[in-house]
């Protein structure tokens, strides 16, 4: 994670271009899930708070404590802030910095994946369950066997399948892990060596454990060779989420230090992609993070940026907006502000 900067922008201004408004105002929230569960909105989002924790590269400012679920009749209504579901506190193995979540759903039961460092300070991936989409949710009282890093984001395949995708580089410790094991010596590879590929493993059938080994990701380029780690434009950092369209499988995710959000397709959950373009410019904010969601026939990304704090890195709000497809698959890319 970078250092924080407060960009030197006309915030009234870049709010009338704005091609959205956050969904809440009262609170900051950040890294917005969403997913419609009995024909309503759910959007499990990270809950930003200026924790007085100094800025550093490993992001140690974001120093969130707890979730709220925010919940949408539809896509037009009000959204609702649900109050706190899970708080650090409740997880016996997590001790701070509550990032990125999403949920799923199944037989009756939600489920709440979420990244927290432990009391080693290392990345590990916990889920929490609820009989409500908006919980409250019950942590497991240990991580996930074999978890490590962040963005955790569930994908539900028309088999009844559900995968889990996640990894981060940077303040979320990706880089330290080769083949699922941490080093301390592990780096970043050399720029013009393959990139670090998220992780995906298929989720047991309890949904509380990995049922297989976690596996890297695989991006390539148009021309089917994988993605370099000095290509920032384009290789992955964080923020992975998945949807199905036409039959094709779209990973999307974060470029980290160039602020785009960017997908590659494939035939099947576990890749390989093919990286296709951008899916939203730059936001104001070092961060960016999404999800995409199909509501009445219609696709949306939800996203966040730092406008309504005025360009503080680490207080976000979350937005949605609706996204189109061309005849060939490819997605139109959105400008979060227009000209
Ligand atoms: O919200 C904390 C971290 O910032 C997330 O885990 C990353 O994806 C980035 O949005």
């Amino acid at each position: 994670m970078p250092e924080n900067s407060i960009e030197q922008i006309d915030f009234a201004e870049l709010n009338k271009k704005a091609i959205s408004q956050p969904l809440i105002n009262h609170i900051y929230t950040a890294d917005p899930s969403a997913h419609v569960f009995d024909g309503k909105i759910y959007i499990y989002p990270s809950h930003d708070i200026d924790a007085g924790i100094p800025f550093n590269d490993n992001g140690d400012h974001f120093g969130m404590e707890d979730y709220h679920v925010i919940s949408m009749d539809s896509i037009d209504s009000e959204a609702k802030d649900n109050g706190v579901a899970l708080h650090v506190d409740d997880v016996p193995w997590a001790e701070r910095q509550m990032w990125a979540p999403d949920a799923a759903h199944k037989e009756g039961k939600y489920y709440l994946y979420f990244p927290a460092k432990a009391h080693d300070g290392i990345f590990k991936i916990g889920v929490a369950i609820s009989d409500s989409p908006i919980g409250p949710f019950i942590p497991e009282p240990e991580a996930i066997a074999g978890s490590y890093s962040i963005d955790p984001a569930i994908f539900e395949d028309e088999d009844g399948k559900y995968y889990i995708y996640f990894g981060g580089i940077w303040g979320g410790q990706l880089q330290k892990y080769r083949n699922n094991i941490y080093s301390e010596i592990n780096e970043e590879p050399h720029a013009d060596k393959k990139a670090l590929g998220p992780i995906v493993a298929q989720l047991s059938e309890d949904m509380k454990q990995f049922a297989e080994e976690p596996k890297e990701i695989l991006i390539l380029d148009e021309n089917g060779k994988p993605l370099l780690a000095g290509d920032h434009d384009r290789r992955f950092f964080e923020a992975s989420w998945v949807h199905k369209y036409n039959g094709k499988y779209y990973f999307s995710y974060s470029t980290g230090d160039t602020h785009f959000i960017c997908y590659a397709t494939g035939d099947n959950p576990y890749g390989p992609f093919t990286y296709k373009g951008r899916i939203l410019n730059p936001v104001v904010g070092w961060t960016t993070h999404h999800s995409i969601c199909e509501y009445k026939g219609k696709w949306y990304l939800f996203y966040h940026d730092s406008s309504l704090s005025e360009g503080v890195t680490h207080l976000r709000s979350i937005k949605v907006a609706e996204i189109n497809y061309n005849e060939d698959g490819t997605i139109v890319p959105l400008n979060p502000y227009k000209n």
